[in-house]
C-alpha cells in the first residue's frame, strides 16, 4: 500500500471500518463444486473475509479443520498450507477424493477479537461437495456447536433456486435467527447499488428456517450470527461476550446452453 493520495486512503480506511460489524465471513471455498473421477482433487481455501467487497482479515490457523463424511471426522488440519487470500493470511488443504461420497468441510477459527463490536468471534464454516455422483447424507447435521442444516440440495442448483436452511444453535432450531447472506464477489464483477446491499439479511422463522433466492451464478455465503453462552477474556483480559456464527457457503452454477 504506498503511494494512495491521502483523500484515497483515509476513504478506504472508513470504508473498511463502515463495513466491519457485519459482513466479515468465515470462508470455506472449494475449487470445485463438485467432484468428478475426472478430477479428484479439490483445493480448499480457508480466509475470514468481506466476500462481496473483497476486503480480507488475517486468518490465524485455525483451531480445527475437518472432514466429515458418513458420521466421521478426519483431521486436515496438519496438512493445512499458509496462503494468501484477498491481501492476507489465509490457508489452503488439498484434498484427494478416493470415494463417492458426500464431504462436508468445516473450519473452526481461533476466537477473533473485534474491538469495534466489544466481542470474540467465531465462524463455524462449512462447505459441502459431492463426489462421483453420490448424494447421501447433505441434509446431516454435523453436531457442530452451530450450524445451517442444508434444506435444499446444496450442489446441482442453478443460480435463481431459492436456499433454505434450518438454524441450530446446540443442535436446537433458533426461532427468528438472523442470517447475513453475501455474494462472493470474485474479481470485483459487480458493484454494490448502495451499502445495504453489501450484506442482505433474512430472519428465519419460528423453526430457524429461512430461505433466501440466489440470483447470481457462483459462492454465496449464509452467516447465522448468535451469542454464545460463555465468556472469552479479550487480549486485555476482561471477560467479553462471544459472537458464533453458523456460516455455509454454496455455489449456483448458471444456465448452460447446449
Ligand atoms: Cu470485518
Amino acid at each position: 500500500m504506498k503511494a494512495l493520495p491521502v483523500t484515497l486512503l483515509t476513504t478506504t480506511l472508513l470504508l473498511a471500518a463502515a463495513s466491519q460489524g457485519s459482513a466479515h465471513f468465515g470462508m470455506v471455498i472449494p475449487s470445485e463444486p463438485t467432484i468428478t473421477p475426472e478430477k479428484r482433487n479439490v483445493q480448499l481455501s480457508l480466509s475470514f473475509s468481506h466476500p462481496f467487497e473483497e476486503v480480507g482479515m488475517d486468518l490465524a490457523r485455525p483451531a480445527k479443520f475437518s472432514m466429515f463424511k458418513d458420521g466421521e471426522e478426519s483431521d486436515l488440519l496438519p496438512g493445512l498450507q499458509q496462503i494468501r487470500v484477498m491481501d492476507h493470511l489465509a490457508w489452503k488443504a488439498d484434498f484427494q477424493v478416493q470415494r463417492p461420497g458426500v464431504y462436508h468441510f468445516v473450519m473452526e477459527p481461533v476466537p477473533y477479537w473485534e474491538p469495534m463490536e466489544d466481542l470474540s468471534i467465531i465462524h463455524y464454516t462449512k462447505a459441502i461437495v459431492p463426489a462421483f455422483g453420490s448424494e447421501d447424507g447433505w441434509d446431516q447435521p454435523l453436531g457442530l456447536p452451530t450450524e445451517i442444516v442444508p434444506l435444499l440440495r446444496p450442489f446441482g442448483n442453478y443460480a435463481g433456486n431459492s436456499f433454505s436452511g434450518q438454524v441450530l444453535l446446540a443442535g436446537k432450531p433458533v426461532s427468528g435467527a438472523e442470517v447475513e447472506v453475501e455474494f462472493y464477489n470474485e474479481n470485483q464483477q459487480f458493484t454494490a447499488v448502495s451499502d445495504y446491499h453489501v450484506t442482505q439479511v433474512v430472519k428465519a422463522d419460528a423453526d430457524g428456517i429461512f430461505s433466501f433466492t440466489c440470483p447470481q451464478p457462483g459462492w454465496w455465503g449464509f452467516a447465522a450470527l448468535n451469542s454464545a453462552d460463555y465468556n472469552l477474556k479479550n487480549p486485555d483480559g476482561d471477560e467479553k461476550p462471544v459472537e458464533l456464527g453458523a456460516v455455509l457457503w454454496i455455489y449456483m452454477d448458471p444456465w448452460q446452453k447446449q
